[in-house]
């Protein structure tokens, strides 16, 4: 990371905490909004996208975030989740962060809302409508954004974009790590709830 990311990075999303346990995380009751998805779907990219600077991990090898990761922003938290669906990584691992993230997810009182992320090319299966169900349950704010758009045409945006939305039933945003495409979608809905970038 160039000196200049470096200083950029400080100053606006700070890498803050690494946690696997409720005694590890921050306890100052900041809002946080969780990023969630399955593995390789794109969560840290998009975190990195959004705060124009690379703070997250990334990898093209799936299970790269293997713990709950916490952004310090102003005044309130970007939190990148394991993903789901990853079979690769040992089970006594997976249950490990499969236990932290599900109990994150349940009981944490700091959580406003959660970010989905999901390939625009794939279909949402069990996990995705999880996480749905959950967000409904717990009566938070759940945004789901379709990632990696710029891997199709136009049409094929249009026509994906149509079958999400009427696979989730709400609103679903395109957007493009890479492109940047999208993006102030996101952030538009994140500043909504108050939370400032
Ligand atoms: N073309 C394209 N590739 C992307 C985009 N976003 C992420 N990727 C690629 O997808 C792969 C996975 O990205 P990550 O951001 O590491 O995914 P993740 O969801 O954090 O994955 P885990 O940490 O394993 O759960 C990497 O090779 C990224 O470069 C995008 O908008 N466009
Ligand atoms: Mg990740």
């Amino acid at each position: 990371m160039s000196k200049a990311n470096k200083a950029k990075g400080q100053e606006k999303g700070r890498f803050t905490v690494s946690a696997l346990t409720f005694a590890e995380m921050p306890r100052n009751n900041l809002s946080e909004v969780a990023f969630m998805g399955r593995s390789n779907a794109g969560k840290s990219s998009l975190i990195n996208a959004l705060l124009g600077v690379k703070v997250a991990h990334t990898s093209s090898t799936p299970g790269r975030t293997q713990r709950i990761n916490f952004f310090a922003m102003p005044s309130w938290y970007i939190v990148d989740l394991p993903g789901f669906g990853y079979a690769k990584t040992s089970k006594a691992q997976r249950q490990r962060f499969g236990q932290a993230v599900e109990e994150y997810l349940t009981t944490r009182q700091a959580l406003v809302a959660g970010v989905l992320i999901q390939d625009v090319r794939r279909d949402p299966e069990d996990e995705e409508q999880m996480v749905v169900a959950w967000a409904d349950s717990r009566n938070i704010l759940l945004i789901v954004a379709a990632s990696k758009m710029d891997r199709l045409n136009r049409r094929e945006q249009a026509e994906r974009h149509r079958a999400l939305e009427v696979q989730y039933g709400r609103p679903v945003h395109l957007i493009s790590s890479r492109t940047g495409e999208g993006l102030d979608q996101i952030k538009a809905a994140i500043r909504g709830l108050g939370l400032t970038f």
